[in-house]
């Protein structure tokens, strides 16, 4: 299932189920499982035990990402280590500029929607998550907060990828 579809799946199901508010109980990501790893235009979901390198990147209420710029080699896996040192909750999704632009409409329409995909972590105030991503394309990516409003106040950054 391709992701859009899949987003959009769990923004219909959430819309019937309102109860599941997105980011309180939201689904465990399933362990990592080759098997089940689906390429996407920007990577995809990355091998723990290949990580090569451990990026730190912070949000804040400030609506802002920190570093909000990183460069990582083609092919290259990393672990993206992403901790919300703010009151509110925050969330870093990977995707192209396009995706990301898309999901925000979506989130805007359908705040309760609920998804746990392997290019996106939920972090709650004062905690850590984290997500690890194997890029596989080269070329210009995005990451954003997608909670609602916070993208479009700027909450996002650039990965680039040589
Ligand atoms: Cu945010």
């Amino acid at each position: 299932m391709n992701l859009l579809k899949a987003l959009i799946l769990s923004a219909l199901a959430s819309a019937a189920a309102p109860v599941f508010a997105h980011g309180d109980e939201h689904a465990q990501r399933p362990k990592y499982d080759a098997s089940r790893v689906e390429e996407t235009d920007f990577g995809r979901e990355g091998d723990p035990d290949k990580v090569s390198r451990t990026i730190r990147v912070d949000m804040a209420d400030t609506m802002r990402f920190s570093p909000a710029r990183l460069t990582v080699r083609r092919g290259e896996t990393v672990r993206i280590v992403v901790h919300n040192g703010g009151r509110l909750l925050h969330e870093m999704v990977l995707g192209t500029a396009e995706a990301l632009k898309e999901h925000a409409a979506l989130m805007a329409r359908f705040p309760n929607m609920e998804h746990a995909d392997p290019n996106m972590a939920h972090v709650q105030p004062g905690q850590t998550g984290e997500i690890v991503w194997q890029f596989t394309r080269p070329g210009e990516f995005q990451f954003g907060c997608l909670q609602g409003g916070h993208f479009e106040a700027g909450m996002v950054g650039r990965v680039t990828v040589k």
